[in-house]
């Protein structure tokens, strides 16, 4: 007789493989390109008019009650400018980028790039407990009973964790964005793994992170089912050095070592919105 409080093998292949996660902030990242010989043709009167019309939007958008935005120079070619908001829904980013396409500034930018995520705390340790919990105390997976004590976990998650969920864009001087996948490979594939296996992994990549806390402020935004890659992952610090030396770290944890794939990175140093007409003019101030 299977009587015993362990989860009985046969209960515990039904544990759903899914952690849980809690989101905040929906985010949109826009790269843009200036048409310089199109801007540089314009009078300057008419430069000053476009770039105070830009800078004043953005200025309020940075301030924005529904949610901030910023404004970055990018380094390279993959770009000149990079916007990030955050807002409170999809449908506020969309009003976002479209107060943005109105601007006369538009007529001078062209997109060439942009990435759709949500602000994602992923909770592999308390997902393993709940799951766990919930399955010795005889609950069916996916039964009424298990939903109402996900929903109360997640509902608690969410208010403990409201200021990571909802942050500021961190003030520092320079950003790295890049999107990112977990390996679905023939021999190597992360969503094969068993979630305590999963769990554990997160546990030791969060360690690591964990030192660089002072010097680095990590956003993880999820884009499963919004963009290309599967999450978004935004450095923020004062020091671009920090970024080579943490991800460097990070390439030999195992998450990273074996299932890690990386889309194409930027990295941009913020401007604020009052400083645009300086950028637009090929100042970038200090
Ligand atoms: O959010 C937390 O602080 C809890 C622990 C944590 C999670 C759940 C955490 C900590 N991360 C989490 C999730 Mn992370 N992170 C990356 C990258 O370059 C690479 O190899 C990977 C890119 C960096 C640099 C980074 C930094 N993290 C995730 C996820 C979601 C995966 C999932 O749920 O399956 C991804 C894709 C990801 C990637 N992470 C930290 C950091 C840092 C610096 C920390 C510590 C933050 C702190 O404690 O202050």
């Amino acid at each position: 007789m299977t009587t015993t409080p362990h989860i009985r093998p046969e209960v515990a292949a039904e544990i759903p493989a899914v952690p849980l996660t809690t989101e905040g902030y929906s985010v949109l990242h826009q790269m843009m390109r200036v048409r310089r010989p199109a801007w540089r043709a314009l009078p300057d009167a008419e430069k000053v008019a476009i770039a105070k019309e830009a800078s004043d939007a953005l200025a309020a958008m940075e301030k924005s009650s529904a949610g901030p935005s910023a404004l970055f120079s990018l380094i390279g070619h993959k770009g000149d400018l990079m916007l990030i908001h955050f807002r409170e829904s999809f449908a506020d980013l969309n009003q976002a980028e479209l107060r943005l396409a109105n601007l006369r500034l538009s007529d001078y930018l062209e997109p060439t790039t942009s990435y759709l995520s949500i602000i994602e705390l992923g909770l592999y340790e308390s997902t393993v407990k709940i799951y766990k919990a919930l399955t010795e105390r005889g609950i069916e997976p996916n039964s009424e009973e298990w939903k109402r004590e996900i929903a109360d976990t997640l509902a608690r998650q969410k208010e403990a964790m409201r200021p990571r969920l909802y942050p500021e864009i961190p003030p520092h001087r320079y950003a790295c964005f890049y999107p990112m996948d977990r390996r679905r490979g023939e021999d190597k594939n992360w969503y094969t793994l068993p979630i305590e296996e999963r769990a554990r992994q997160m546990y030791e990549h969060g360690m690591v992170g964990r030192r660089y806390a002072g010097e680095v402020k990590q956003i993880i935004t999820g884009s499963i089912g919004f963009d290309d890659w599967e999450w978004g992952v935004d450095l923020f610090a004062e020091d671009p050095l920090v970024f080579k030396k943490l991800i460097y770290e990070m390439r030999f944890d195992h998450v990273s070592a074996v299932y890690a794939l990386f889309g194409q990175f930027y990295v941009g140093v913020r401007v604020p919105a009052a400083k645009l007409e300086d950028l637009l003019n090929g100042n970038l101030p200090h």
